[in-house]
């Protein structure tokens, strides 16, 4: 299902009844506290927020996107009506052979309806939300692409890091380590005394949303990749005020220049974050002075703020698929599922164990790649990984902990994560240990565990077909 930009993908949203129009609401923690709520109903729906207080009529805010397994898949250009675990499974392999496609220039894109220029910038019109009760103040990026331009490669990194508004013209962007793509790429050009041109871009297609969460090697572009998901190259304009090309399509774009931070750093945070806590606090972040806003006639802001799990940004576990994919190209047979709960702060891996040692094997590289993750659990293939309670039944009754459970120290964690302690968070710490379950059946004597009573899964579904009717009560 092909959709040109984001307005096409509401449309599509709308046509699945997925939408629901909300008017009236406050961006003052209203818009963040009925976005919450809705992300965490069962069939999550998406939010089209108009008429906003304080806000001209027409200038919107558009929330829970993608919170949805349904609207993921259908983000992906996949078959809405796939299971959880079969659409992200799709996603894995056509994630292995996408073919990355470079945007084509244009001259002109409805994104340029209206612009600000210098002291015409007024970011006070858009309805940035004040999205959670203690927060530090109002942000316009929460699901915004922060485009820059490598100085040497010349290539475009697009990903997305939260941006904070701290007056008409003034933003933060907050890159969470200074690994990120952003922060290495600000770093040259602040080396040679000079600021770094930067553009954030808003309510763009949601290919590019998922491409800019995307963990892609340095030097390739999340542009391309968006292409590749799309299946068409974007569109993209050499913007006026700092030469970077930019997608037509998109709703809202800020143009600008993340200055040295000798010359001015800024306070940002705190912010909800996604772990649902306040951990990183308020930290010095680099600031944007920003020289000129371009928007379409009615803009639609893409916000995705943060919310406490298990609610998260994309209701397909995207990393899971990479993880996924990095054990089948480590050589790693017979994964039949990998997931992630919690929002993403806990992965399964689902495998038909075939060796001693096999299990533990896929466990330690999916624990290398699980971001902040503290617990990461490996079934049989008779458990689906996508449903926590079956992981649980798996690790109850399959688990024997003084044999089963490893702890891996010093590994891969954040600032933003509530469990390091105050004063070695002070002191730069960043990482934690890692639970590792094994939830199999012992290798060893796997044949003689007692058989299990339940269906199987093709059982099941089989019955679901068949009788699902009855059951509902719709027949
Ligand atoms: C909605 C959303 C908000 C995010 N906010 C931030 C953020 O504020 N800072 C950050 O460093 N990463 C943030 N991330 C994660 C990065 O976008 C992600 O790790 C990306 O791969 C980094 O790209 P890079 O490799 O080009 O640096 C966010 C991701 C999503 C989906
Ligand atoms: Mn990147």
């Amino acid at each position: 299902m092909a959709y040109r930009d984001l307005r096409d993908f509401i449309t599509a949203v709308e046509r699945l009844g997925a939408l629901r129009h909300v008017a009236d609401a406050d961006p003052h923690h209203e818009i963040g506290g009925i976005t919450e709520v809705a992300a965490g109903q069962p069939d999550c729906p998406a939010l089209l927020f108009d008429r906003i207080k304080g806000h001209a009529p027409g200038f919107r805010v558009f929330t829970n996107a993608t919170v949805s397994p349904q609207r993921a898949a259908l983000a992906l250009g996949l078959d809405p009506s796939l299971r959880p675990l079969a659409a992200l499974k799709a996603w894995m392999v056509k994630r292995q052979t996408l073919t990355s496609m470079t945007p084509v220039m244009v001259k002109d894109g409805p994104v340029l309806e209206n612009s600000d220029r210098r002291d015409k910038v007024d970011l006070g019109k858009l309805p940035a939300p004040f999205w959670h009760a203690d927060d530090g103040g109002r942000y316009i990026g929460t699901g915004s692409l922060v485009i820059m331009r490598d100085p040497d490669g010349g290539w475009i990194n697009a990903s997305i890091y939260r941006v904070q508004v701290h007056g008409k013209a003034k933003v933060t962007i907050q890159f969470d380590h200074p690994g990120r793509h952003g922060a290495i790429i600000a770093k040259k050009y602040w080396d040679h005394g000079k600021p770094c041109p930067v553009a954030v871009v808003n309510g763009e297609h949601p290919a590019l949303f998922i491409a800019g969460f995307e963990y892609l090697p340095e030097g390739a572009s999340e542009y391309d990749f968006a292409g590749a998901i799309k299946g068409a190259p974007l569109e993209v304009f050499t913007g006026p005020a700092t030469g970077l090309p930019l997608p037509a399509h998109a709703e809202i774009i800020l143009e600008g220049e993340l200055v040295p931070p000798g010359q001015e750093t800024l306070l940002e945070g705190p912010f909800g974050e996604f772990t649902g806590y306040y951990a990183a606090d308020k930290r010095p972040c680099p600031v944007m002075i920003i020289t000129a806003v371009h928007h379409r006639n009615d803009p639609i802001l893409l916000g995705s703020p943060p919310m406490k799990p298990p609610r998260f940004h994309f209701g397909l576990p995207f990393r899971a698929a990479s993880i996924w994919s990095n054990l089948e190209t480590a050589g790693v047979t017979d994964v039949v599922g990998v997931w992630q709960h919690v929002a993403q702060l806990m992965t399964v891996v689902a495998l038909r164990q075939r060796y001693d040692g096999h299990a533990k094997r896929a466990a330690l590289i999916a624990a290398a790649n699980s971001y902040m993750g503290r617990l990461v659990v490996v079934v049989d293939d008779d458990v689906d990984p996508s449903n926590l309670a079956d992981v649980m039944w798996a690790i109850t009754t399959r688990c024997e902990p003084s044999e089963q459970i490893d702890i891996v120290h010093n590994a891969w964690s954040s600032a933003l994560d509530p469990r390091i302690p105050p004063d070695a968070k002070a002191s730069g710490v960043t990482s934690h240990s890692k639970a590792i379950i094994e939830a199999c059946r012992p290798f060893a004597w796997k044949d003689k565990f007692p058989k299990t009573s339940a269906l199987s899964q093709e059982e099941a579904r089989a019955i679901e077909d068949k009788w699902g009717k009855v059951l509902k009560g719709t027949k």
